[in-house]
């Protein structure tokens, strides 16, 4: 065929292919695309025909009159210039899905049910262009229009379960900042809004049953100002605290159910109970007095489990919850419940005695089993956080695996349904940029690239156990996020990318044109007023040391297309008359790369600061007795590439231990004189590490006898100890540094019994 086709046409083809492979500005990005000739211009005059049934159609018909400004009547007739909207499953076979097909005169939109037309509109809604001088924004002006580029659209989801958490306890979120978190929700095609509404800060949901759980558990007196790891504690004296009524509750989860999105409520239980005993002691292993927490963490009070009264209480309390929520599960929490109460609590002994089991994890399993067989008998499920997986579940039981994906896949193993949202990639309290200029976070470190880049169905390769994983969830808790502001700069883009790996098929994942279609939606974000984190385009750096030269060679990056990045390595500012980076560039001694963005002359964004140390161990070969092995473990040349881990502490540059000690040999390749040495070890018991009983330093000029030069026994500062010991020169080939871990974490502390990490970075020898 290709033969009979004249060169020309050949040429109008390919390129009529190549605009069929042109990107839609959509996110998430549809299952297919195709570009055509033309386009629809929405103006005063476009009217919109729709059926009764296609679900609310005021309710689209009014959301595009919001989104437009324009006053789009309703017609029952067909014509020109109108958008058209249907249900018919045999054009869009999916659940949930739909198709669009926009040319000059028409939009039609047909959905397999009420939530594809929804979808198909959330779609038209990313693809209206405004025509020049008209601005979303500027809702004064006569508007012209937009215009929708000709084309047509498949579309329908992965998962059927997309889910987005919140937490309203830790800070509170009055009704109209919910149902504007909700619009965007669906704006992205997430259908399902977990609603953490109990835990230690305050109880957010009104029970009529317990009065005392709206006038004391929704309250606390005050609340902790910084990190949680910040010792001593600092407060602001500030009561704090708030509820949905139940009136409020009936009215979001309408608003929510118009927009095709589920809540499902959280109670949490047995543990994260401070409030609800602070206003019932009753409940509690001890008499109290309870408060209300007002610090963040994991807190010894929680629910008895040995006082039968307890479950009553839950049950008059989910009795209320499951009347105001029609969502086929209930989520009950499950998580962090310390045993420390129910070890002395004469009741749980008593109730562990007489059912025979084993410890407190068993007390604990029996606690949730009660609980689901309770929520089973009114036709519920019930959902937990993957601790309850522990000790045996009912089967329709959903589990939400959030301490990475183990607990998932055990789940699923066991056929049950299973949600990812693994703490590691779609935990949003963390930091999603390494710059220091970011504001308070709860620690660790998730760029938008690390959530993109997150794929639920890699975790296993039996496709049985991955058709239970029913869909993936992002969460948001809210220790450090007090303000709707706040709360939108972590959730945006990073909850944008999620919405795509929800929905969109694998195959087409491409972070750069993700990035793309997410520059595209800029205006739009505007236009809903959120203060999404415009960081996603910042420079990013990557660096190797030249071990034959002492230099490090430094690569910078930035995906803001059209830009130019320019440095400085003598700690001034870069302007436009800095040296513009065109490729990798070396370094050869200790200083700070600065960079910064230009684009059409104009700097972008915040300045880039990098240290670089320039040892002379940096690119020395380290050989390690034993491996640093898990979720720290890395190349053990980090250790002396010249780059000082930070207290994101999983910014790829601090090797962890758990289990073993550290002992690291590094060869400098000759003898050398040397007069100074050093490390850093991380304390951060909230998370586990630990600086080590005893950092010792050695050296030896070949290798086989040692002389200890250093030995440091006390890191008094909780984060980065910075070691550095000066002394006499002396000659020496091989440097040894052996940590002795600290081992088991002591009771009272976080993760008490377990192992604790021992975390060490750059090795520095001058
Ligand atoms: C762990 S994730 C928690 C929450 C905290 C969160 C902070 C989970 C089930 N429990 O109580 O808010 O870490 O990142």
């Amino acid at each position: 065929m290709v033969k009979k086709i004249g060169p020309l046409l050949l040429v109008l083809m390919i390129l009529s292919e190549r605009s069929s492979f042109a990107q839609a500005p959509l996110i998430p990005r549809p299952v297919s695309y195709q570009q055509q000739q033309g386009q629809f211009l929405l103006n005063a005059a476009t009217r919109i025909l729709a059926p009764a049934a296609a679900g609310s159609p005021d309710l689209l018909a009014q959301t595009l009159r919001d989104f437009t400004g324009l006053p789009l009547a309703a017609t029952h007739t067909a014509g020109e210039n109108e958008i058209q909207w249907a249900i018919d499953p045999s054009q869009a076979p999916q659940a949930e899905g739909y198709t669009l097909v926009a040319g000059p005169g028409h939009i039609h939109i047909t959905g397999h049910d009420s939530a594809g037309v929804f979808y198909g509109i959330q779609s038209l809604i990313q693809l209206l262009q405004p025509q020049p001088e008209a601005g979303l924004q500027d809702t004064h002006q006569p508007k012209p229009g937009f215009t929708v580029a000709a084309c047509s659209i498949t579309d329908y989801p992965r998962f059927h379960y997309r889910g987005m958490h919140l937490d309203v306890s830790r800070h509170f979120f009055q009704v109209s900042a919910i149902k504007k978190w909700i619009n965007v929700l669906a704006l992205y095609k997430f259908n399902t809004f977990h609603w953490h509404l109990t835990d230690d800060q305050g109880w957010r949901i009104e029970i009529k049953k317990y009065p005392l759980l709206q006038s004391v558990a929704a309250w606390r007196q005050e609340t902790l100002i910084g990190h949680k790891k910040e010792m001593l504690h600092r407060f602001d004296g500030k009561r704090y605290g708030g509820y949905y009524t139940q009136e409020e509750v009936k009215e979001i989860v309408q608003y929510a159910a118009d927009r095709q999105i589920t809540v499902i409520p959280e109670i949490e239980m047995p543990g994260h109970a401070q409030a609800a005993l602070a206003a019932y002691p009753g409940l509690g292993c001890t008499d109290g007095p309870y408060q209300t927490g007002t610090y963040w963490g994991i807190f010894d009070d929680v629910y008895c489990a040995g006082n039968d009264s307890v479950f009553v209480f839950l049950q008059n309390v989910l009795d209320e919850v499951m009347t105001l929520f029609p969502s086929r599960s209930i989520h009950i929490g499950g998580d962090e419940c310390p045993k420390t109460r129910w070890a002395a609590c004469p009741k749980c002994q008593k109730r562990i005695k007489d059912l025979g089991l084993k410890d407190g994890h068993a007390l604990q399993s029996y606690f949730v089993q009660r609980i689901e067989k309770y929520i089973n008998s009114k036709g519920r499920n019930i959902i937990g956080w993957d601790e309850i997986l522990e000790g045996g579940l009912a089967p329709g039981a959903t589990v939400m695996s959030w301490r990475g994906e183990e607990g998932g896949l055990a789940a699923a193993q066991q056929r049950h349904p299973v949600i990812m949202a693994p703490e590691s990639h779609l935990y949003f309290d963390y930091y999603q940029s390494l710059y220091p200029q970011e504001q308070l976070a709860a620690g660790s470190y998730t760029p938008l690239s690390k959530v993109y880049g997150y794929e639920p169905l890699a975790a296993h390769p039996d496709k049985e156990v991955l058709q239970y994983i029913s869909g993936i969830e992002g969460t948001l808790w809210t220790e450090y996020l007090p303000t709707v502001s706040k709360l939108e700069y972590m959730l945006f883009p990073r909850s944008i990318a999620l919405a795509e790996l929800g929905w969109s098929p694998f195959a087409g994942r491409d972070y750069p044109d993700f990035l793309q279609r997410l520059r595209s939606q800029k205006r739009l974000l505007q236009h809903l007023t959120i203060n999404y984190a415009g960081n996603f385009d910042e420079i990013n750096y990557s660096s190797r040391p030249l071990p034959e030269k002492g230099k490090i060679e430094v690569s910078l990056s930035g995906s803001l297309p059209d830009a130019d990045v320019r440095y400085t390595t003598d700690n001034s500012t870069p302007d436009l008359q800095s040296p513009l980076y065109t490729g990798p560039f070396t370094i050869q001694w200790t200083c700070t790369v600065k960079a910064m963005l230009f684009h059409r002359q104009k700097p972008q964004g915040r300045l880039f600061r990098q240290s670089f140390q320039l040892h002379k161990a940096v690119g020395a070969r380290v050989t390690l007795a034993h491996p640093s092995l898990g979720r720290y473990a890395q190349a053990n040349e980090i250790l002396v590439n010249g780059l000082a881990g930070t207290d994101r502490y999983n910014d790829g540059q601090w090797l962890g231990f758990t289990g073993t000690d550290l002992e690291a040999v590094i060869d400098l390749g000759s003898v050398r004189n040397i007069r100074q040495i050093g490390a850093d070890v991380l304390n951060y018991h909230w998370q586990k590490m630990w600086a080590p009983v005893s950092l010792r330093f050695l050296i030896s000029t070949d290798g086989v006898s040692y002389k200890e030069l250093y030995q440091q026994n006390n890191f008094p500062v909780n984060g980065i100890n910075v070691i550095d010991h000066s002394f006499f020169p002396r000659a020496a080939r091989y440097v040894k540094v052996t940590g002795i871990n600290k081992g088991i974490i002591p009771e009272g502390e976080y993760g008490a019994g377990g192992q604790a990490l021992l975390m060490v970075d750059e090795i520095r020898v001058d």
